[in-house]
């Protein structure tokens, strides 16, 4: 079904096939992720999208309370939320998502390792207004496939790449419009924020651009933005510190 995967990638996918589908009635509406971050854009303000994230494979762990991070994060002004729902590398849920969904009324970003249209369904039943879709794990076709299931629920696919293949592949399919450009490389959990501003130059200049991790610094906001990145998702530096919301924004 995708690419070659090994190690962790690979047990993270097999895994899949046990998670459970939620099919449920939403009683939220769909905040546009791309308007939020355009408008917090128009108003002179640096579109962030702040990440909960417990704990990574690169051995990252931070408690938290997911509500009054959400509300700070929300009421600082952040353009969205990435919430990750993997529960065995990253301690994830979809009861926390789920739970942050009743209280905030800002876009919310389903940050998982989608190769199903079961989590397509379960991230719309639990409030999700963008859904991450990461090319490295993918096919083409199923890649098309996934990204119209979402279009169908009118949220937004996030489409994620680590290099220039996988650019290619999300400029190639036509109604990418939205580019999630990670310094993470997947497999060697290195991160090279430099990366993304190389990776940036070649993306469709009509594509809205979202500088992903490794951001801990207001300088590397700077230098992403005036070499056109339209966002910043940050986990890890506002997991350990919330309050650095206030110097990236
Ligand atoms: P951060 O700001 O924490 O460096 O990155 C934010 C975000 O891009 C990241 O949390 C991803 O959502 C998922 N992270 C990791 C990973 C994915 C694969 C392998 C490791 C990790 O260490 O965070």
């Amino acid at each position: 079904m995708t690419r070659e995967l090994t190690g962790w990638l690979y047990e993270v996918i097999k895994a899949i096939k046990s998670r459970k589908t939620i099919i449920k009635t939403r009683d939220r509406p769909i905040y546009d992720f791309k308007e939020s971050i355009i408008k917090k854009k128009k108003e002179g303000f640096n579109p962030i999208i702040a990440e909960f994230k417990k704990s990574s494979p690169s051995g990252f762990k931070q408690e938290r309370n997911p509500i009054e991070y959400a509300k700070f994060m929300e009421s600082s002004g952040v353009a969205g939320l990435s919430i990750l729902t993997e529960p065995v590398y990253f301690s994830g849920s979809y009861d926390v998502f789920d739970a942050i969904a009743k209280i905030v009324k800002i876009p919310l970003l389903f940050k998982d390792f989608v190769v199903t249209e079961d989590q397509i369904h379960t991230a719309y039943s639990i409030g999700a207004d963008a859904v991450l879709l990461i090319v490295r794990i993918l096919k083409e076709n199923e890649l098309c496939n996934l990204y119209e299931v979402i279009k169908g629920y009118k949220m937004t696919p996030l489409v994620e790449i680590e290099n220039e293949n996988d650019l290619k592949i999300a400029a190639s399919y036509c109604g990418v419009d939205t580019i999630g450009i990670n310094a993470r490389d997947l497999n060697s959990l290195n991160v090279k924020v430099e990366k993304v501003i190389e990776l940036m130059k070649l993306a469709p200049a009509r594509s809205l651009k979202i500088a992903e991790s490794g951001i801990n610094k207001r300088s590397q906001i700077f230098q992403l933005r005036k070499n056109g990145a339209d966002a910043f998702l940050i986990g890890t530096a506002l997991m350990k510190d919330p309050y650095k919301i206030k110097f990236f924004i």
